[in-house]
């Protein structure tokens, strides 16, 4: 019988033939002789035997008859593999098919088996992995971690290499010392955008970008399974994730003294940010090519590629999407008006902008924010006269180290937030939550009030599984990253209805000055509304106080789960921990849970409203379902958790007589200043098991 748990074993060292020992423990798999790819078919059982011995623990595959892959194998194994190409989805989504439909997971085993050392390797781990998380019989698994697969994508070439030597010359792995991550690589200070390297290039951030695209795929075959994309709401999260991307580095820019970013409005404007990554492609086997200063964007046309995409065409698709925002309505392919209403509008226009095969007419609104990943990637060779590879734009584990990163999601931002400035304001009635007061929100830290210290942090995550060719055993990176300590929140509420009523507590922060150093107008300030936190509360009548700590955050998932180390924090096998581990790689990372402070203080607004949870709630049971980074994930295989808008109530331009946050405030809201304090220190974790 199948274990699934045996398919995880074809994530570890990904370039490897399949036929090598995998999980660390000497584990391999009994391939039949047609499976091998030609070069190996004289040597395997000698190599096995080499390495293994006669102990090895093997694992039997079942010789089946093998679905055509032909397709999928188009892409050679050691091309670039990018979801933004219209051709790679196509052949992922071929592949997404084939493993889904099999009928069992002795099938699926035995065809992934084959397949993984003749796709793509990349492409291998993405379909997988996506399949995976939409079968019934293989719910439960806990994906590796991508970083620890591909760690070419997030760390430095130098420190690779600083690991592969250390795996080869260091035989036992104990006596091996982790190799530190240097902080400052990958440029000077004479770069100012380089200020926010600590977010831009931070682990558990990419980690969570490339997850939550794993989670919602924009593509799949016609004959796969629609509801892989077709999950409740997810145009609307795929604007919202972004919008609340931007807020938080927009936080960052002020606290570094930056002017919020500027959006990419002009696609014939030199770009004037450059970016050179420093990190080699392991499975490309290339360096991931740099962007120089004032690269200027030009029409794509790489048939190597398949992918031929003009300025012209971008500026035609933006128009009509403006256009039909301003007319508040889009157009379906039989030329039917779908109305851009409060309600699903901002859905509609997350399929259409980003965009996902829901999108009611592709032809008219195109492939707009795709596309733009593709022109800023491919802006150094864009006719691949030098053959050149894509740049780290091209991919959702790497594009959001890039500057122009966040120029391009502000324009996004800029079109969704037209349609949003457009939808009539929330009115006082709207936005109260009649008999339920909040009296205060207080935030304690280390038994400070309303002080938040930020500092940075040590971590060593274990990068083995991903690196192929050498000597087993662990190979630890160390990364440097920002942290602050925990805090609790403390509201005072009143409930003066007479009776328990359900309240839905919302709590926000944004900085409290602009980049002017000017108090922020809350139309303004609303877009730099960060969600800290999201929970449902009983209030019994009269006084009452709630106390939330900020590691319960709906926001973020914990430390130990953005770097998780697969065998150390695996729950027991079915367990309720277990089957909530594999979507719960979704999450912003707790560590970033705040932005960084300044040291001489940095005042942000924190708010909190209690708003009638009997009206929002969303009855659905969550047991295994991983609910608690729902608030930019949403929840396995059910409804987001919540009936308003997401982002309410900041999603939508205040009403005239609210200038400032204090005008905009009912009696269920409250707001407090906050200071964030950054200290240049460093605490060092000497050890992988202190994580916590
Ligand atoms: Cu997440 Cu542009 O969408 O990368």
């Amino acid at each position: 019988m199948g274990d699934k748990k045996n398919l995880l074993l074809l994530f570890d060292h990904p370039t490897e033939p399949v036929f090598m020992d995998k999980g660390g423990d000497g584990t391999m798999f009994n391939v039949p002789d047609h499976y091998l790819t030609d070069q190996y078919t004289k040597i395997c059982k000698k190599t096995q035997y080499r390495i293994g011995g006669s102990k090895a623990r093997m694992i039997d595959l079942k010789e089946i008859s093998i679905p055509d892959l032909s397709f999928p194998m188009s892409l050679g194994r050691t091309e670039q593999f990018s979801l933004m190409l219209k051709s790679h989805r196509q052949m992922a989504g071929h592949l997404i098919e084939v493993f889904t439909k099999l009928l069992s997971v002795e099938d699926l085993l035995s065809v992934a088996a084959f397949a993984r050392d003749r796709v793509n390797a990349v492409m291998f781990h993405y379909a997988l992995s996506v399949a995976l998380l939409h079968r019934p019989d293989t719910q439960g698994l806990d994906l590796p971690s991508f970083a620890q697969s591909f760690p070419d994508r997030f760390i430095d070439s130098q420190v690779l290499r600083s690991v592969r030597e250390q795996s080869f010359v260091v035989e036992e792995s104990e006596s091996r010392v982790p190799i530190v991550v240097p902080v400052n690589y990958t440029a000077s200070d004479l770069d100012h955008e380089h200020r926010l390297w600590y977010f831009r290039e931070d682990l558990g951030i990419n980690l969570h970008h490339w997850h939550w695209h794993l989670i919602y795929p924009i593509e799949i075959s016609d004959g796969a399974d629609r509801r892989i994309v077709d999950k409740d709401r997810r145009g609307e999260l795929f604007y919202y994730m972004h919008q609340q991307v931007m807020a938080r580095y927009n936080a960052e820019r002020l606290s570094n003294h930056m002017a919020r970013v500027q959006p990419l409005n002009d696609l014939d404007e030199p770009i004037a940010e450059g970016y050179f990554p420093k990190m080699d492609s392991t499975v490309a086997s290339r360096a991931y090519p740099p962007r120089f200063d004032n690269t200027q964007l030009s029409d794509v046309d790489r048939p190597a590629n398949q992918i031929k995409v003009g300025l012209n065409d971008m500026k035609r698709w933006i128009d009509r999407i403006y256009q039909a925002i301003h007319q508040g309505y889009v157009l379906d392919t039989n030329n039917e008006r779908i109305q851009l209403d409060e309600v699903k509008g901002i859905d509609y226009l997350g399929n259409i902008i980003e965009a996902s095969v829901l999108s009611p007419n592709t032809a008219l609104y195109g492939d707009v924010h795709n596309m733009g990943h593709v022109l800023i990637s491919y802006s150094h060779d864009p006719t691949n006269k030098h053959l050149e590879n894509q740049g780290v734009m091209g991919d959702s584990t790497t594009a959001m180290r890039d500057p122009v990163f966040y120029k391009w999601h502000a324009f996004i931002d800029n079109i969704f937030q037209e349609h949003k400035g457009r939808l009539p304001a929330y009115t006082e009635e709207d936005l109260s939550y009649p008999g339920i007061t909040v009296q205060n929100i207080n935030v304690i830290s280390q038994d400070r009030i309303n002080r938040i210290t930020t500092f940075w942090q040590e971590s060593d995550v274990d990068m083995s599984r991903g690196v192929d060719f050498l000597p087993r055993g662990s190979v630890v990176a160390r990364f440097t990253h920002l942290q602050h300590n925990p805090f609790t929140y403390s509201i005072n509420m009143v409930n003066s209805t007479g009776a328990t009523k359900f309240g839905y507590v919302r709590i926000f922060m944004a900085p409290k000055l602009d980049d002017r150093n000017a108090p922020m107008f809350m139309a303004d300030q609303r877009r730099m509304m960060i969600e800290l936190d999201k929970f449902g509360i009983s209030i019994p009548p009269g006084q009452h106080r709630f106390v939330r700590s900020s590691t319960e955050s709906s926001v973020t998932i914990p430390f130990k789960r953005t770097f998780r180390n697969l065998d150390n924090n695996r729950g027991a096998a079915n367990s309720p921990e277990e089957l909530e581990n594999f979507f719960c790689g979704c999450g912003w990372p707790n560590h970033m849970l705040v932005p960084k402070g300044r040291v001489e203080g940095m005042s942000f607004e924190l708010f909190v409203m209690i708003s009638n949870y009997d009206n929002e709630r969303v009855d659905q049971t969550l047991v295994g379902s991983c609910s608690d980074a729902a608030s930019y994930c949403g929840v396995r295989d059910r409804l987001y958790p919540d009936r308003r808008s997401m982002g309410f109530p900041f999603d939508r331009v205040p009403r005239m007589s609210a200038v400032l946050l204090k005008d905009f405030l009912t009696p269920n809201m409250s707001t407090v200043e906050v200071n964030i304090t950054h200290e240049d220190r460093t605490v060092k974790l000497p050890q992988l098991a202190n994580l916590s």
